[in-house]
């Protein structure tokens, strides 16, 4: 498939997807977001990819939702827009995804990387939440995922005051997982995702959906759930394949069933 916003490719099995539009330092129009969504999906299906790395360049991850598109919307603009509907999809993808962030990631564009399961920085990412400089808020899940990860006191700054975090506060709060020279960050969160990759593919599917249900919902019913899928997960070969590796003292080969 050939697009014209984002560049995809593969490293083994990661499926890498880059936002190609960088004079607009990477800002998420419609059609961009199409794309992205066209492309994982496509990855989520395909057996041979076991994990995906969403980028953008060394400038800019993305700079939020495309200002110039969203300028003279009106209300019912924004509702009938199936751009909502593509922050909704990213939720559905069931294969772990993961965000690798130089320069800014702000607004819908630090929305995006939340959105995704693990967040591997440079040390130039700027991660913010600047749409109160608009006259508006965060509309794709800026003010729930980033208080969840860095408290209500730093988020109340970023929300209300605009502060952008550096890759190191981030990492100190617990918004990303690791910080890296900036010349390798894409090779370093590729390699990150070729090491999930390469593990069980029904267990990390299971494991993704057990995490995310932290946020969705009450200790108690996330337990029950965690268990269901930790029974289910006997069903599979992989968890036979497993357990007779290590008790044979050799590597598994994973079926993916
Ligand atoms: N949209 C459109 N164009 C953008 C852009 C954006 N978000 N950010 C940058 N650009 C464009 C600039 O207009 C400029 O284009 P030209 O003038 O050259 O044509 C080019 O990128 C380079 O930008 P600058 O000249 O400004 O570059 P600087 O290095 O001087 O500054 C900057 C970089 C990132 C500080 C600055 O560009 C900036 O402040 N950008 C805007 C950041 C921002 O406010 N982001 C939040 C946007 S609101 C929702 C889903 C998503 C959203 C809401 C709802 N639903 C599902 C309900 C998301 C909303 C947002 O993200």
């Amino acid at each position: 498939m050939s697009y014209e916003y984002i560049i995809t490719s593969t490293d083994g099995r990661v499926g890498i997807v880059q936002f190609n539009r960088p004079k607009a330092l990477n800002a998420l129009n419609r059609e961009l977001m199409a794309e992205l969504m066209a492309a994982l999906d496509v990855f989520d299906a395909d057996d041979d990819i076991g994990c995906m790395v969403i980028t953008g360049n060394e400038k800019a991850f993305a700079a939020g939702a495309d200002i110039k598109e969203m300028a003279n919307a009106a209300p019912v603009d924004m509702l009938d827009n199936p751009f909502i509907d593509y922050w909704d999809r990213l939720r559905r993808i069931g294969k772990p995804v993961v965000a690798a962030v130089s320069g800014f990631a702000l607004g819908g564009g630090c929305e995006l990387a939340m959105a995704c399961d693990m967040i591997i920085a440079s040390e130039t990412a700027r991660f913010g939440q600047p749409e109160i400089n608009l006259g508006i808020i965060p509309g794709a899940g800026g003010t729930q995922r980033m208080t969840l990860a860095v408290g209500k006191a730093l988020a109340m700054e970023m929300v209300l005051n605009g502060r952008f975090l550096t890759a190191a506060e981030a990492l100190q709060h617990g918004l990303i997982n690791r910080v890296v020279p900036t010349e390798l960050y894409l090779a370093e969160a590729i390699k990150f995702a070729a090491e999930i990759a390469a593990r069980a593919p029904v267990a990390l599917r299971l494991g993704k959906e057990a995490v995310n249900a932290v946020y969705e919902m009450p200790l108690q019913a996330g337990l029950a759930h965690e268990r269901r899928l930790f029974y289910m997960l006997f069903s599979t070969e992989d968890q036979k394949e497993g357990m007779d590796a290590f008790i044979n003292k050799r590597k598994p080969e994973w079926q993916g069933k």
